[in-house]
């Protein structure tokens, strides 16, 4: 019988890419149920040629679920993803709630899927940045050895959901016309200042921690760690807000163990590497931006150069849509890959 699908935070930005993705692939659907916090409940989305109303997630919304996709935030994901797991669910959290939980694989379907076949229920989604930059590094890790990761982001304002994407457009506006505009949501709601992102660039994201480094760095840091099974790995990131309204980009600076290896040789294999399109010609002026990786699954690669003095270090440019691979497509490959692996009891 075909699979019983929930979308939990279905009226979200990443609930509704959830929902055009799944609407896109192949999954064997035989029913599907949109929930939310109360707050959304009640709203209608449509589902190929249906519509549905979105009910309230309660414990009891999972019975007969057999993989729930929840992106609604971490204090909702932390009360109902053990409650749809007890009703035989399988969970695939897109928030940071169980992430660096050590019984709850963090997966990349192209990194670790075997990491799948341990899971007690849930499955959790790594944060977006860390997403796109894995992908683009694990065939470089596998072939050459990797020793070491210094990561920079220009990320785009629908990270940080929809509010978000609102400020920037109703504050470029409001600049072009010379009006004012306070600023409400960025660079973090809850904290005490906010700042402008039109034509601006905030080296915030998230709150700090205590080590000064963000929350986002150190997600950045911690999960890279845990999905390429390599604690040992020196990862450091600086994570910067940028006016884009989707599509994250990152210089990534890496070491790898092996001598000798050439730029070229890099470029060739990651051009053969799953989930990655590389757009690397600099003569023709080539190269990945974010404006063109928006509704695309693939993460592109770019600016592949060998650095000057360190014989084992490489720059890259990697971006990608972080709603798409850095959320609901990594979701819903994860799916592909649990039914794939017979993992799916139903
Ligand atoms: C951002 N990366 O761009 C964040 C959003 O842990 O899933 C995703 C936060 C998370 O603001």
């Amino acid at each position: 019988k075909g699979l019983h699908i929930a979308v939990v935070g279905a009226t979200g930005a990443v609930g509704q890419q959830m929902i055009r993705t799944l609407e896109s692939r192949d999954l064997a659907i035989s029913k599907i149920t949109f929930l939310s916090s109360a707050r959304s409940a009640g709203s209608k989305v449509q589902f190929k040629d249906n519509e549905y109303i979105v009910q309230e997630a309660k414990p009891e919304s999972f019975e007969g679920v057999d993989i729930a996709l929840f992106s609604a935030g971490g204090s909702v994901s932390k009360e109902l993803a053990p409650e749809a797991v007890k009703r035989g669910a399988i969970v695939i959290d897109n928030t940071s709630a169980f992430r660096m939980d050590e019984n709850i694989p963090l997966v990349v379907p192209e990194v670790n899927e075997y990491d799948l076949k341990n899971h007690n229920g849930i499955i959790a989604n790594p944060n977006c940045s860390t997403i796109q930059m894995v992908v683009a590094l694990e065939p470089v890790r596998q072939k050459y050895g990797l020793k070491k990761v210094i990561v920079s982001t220009y990320q785009a304002v629908s990270g940080a959901g929809a509010a978000a994407i609102q400020e920037l457009k109703e504050q470029a506006q409001a600049i072009l016309n010379g009006d004012s505009y306070e600023p409400s949501v960025l660079p973090v709601k809850s904290e005490p200042k906010h700042y402008q992102i039109a034509f601006n660039a905030i080296p915030q994201i998230d709150k700090f921690t205590e080590n000064g480094f963000t929350y986002e760095e150190m997600k950045m840091i911690n999960e890279t760690k845990k999905i390429m099974h390599m604690p040992e790995l020196q990862v450091a990131a600086t994570c910067v807000r940028l006016p884009v309204e989707t599509g994250h980009s990152e210089s990534v600076y890496f070491e790898i163990n092996s001598s000798g290896v050439s730029s070229s040789e890099i470029k060739e294999l990651l051009k053969a590497s799953p989930g990655i399109v590389l757009q690397d010609d600099p003569e023709n002026q080539l190269y990945p931006m974010p404006a063109y990786s928006v509704g695309k699954n693939d993460v592109f690669v770019g600016r592949i150069r060998k650095d000057i003095d360190e014989d084992h270090g490489f720059h890259m440019w990697v971006v990608s849509d972080n709603l798409l691979k850095g959320a609901a497509w990594n979701s819903v490959q994860i799916a592909e890959s649990l039914v794939k692996l017979g993992l799916v009891k139903n």
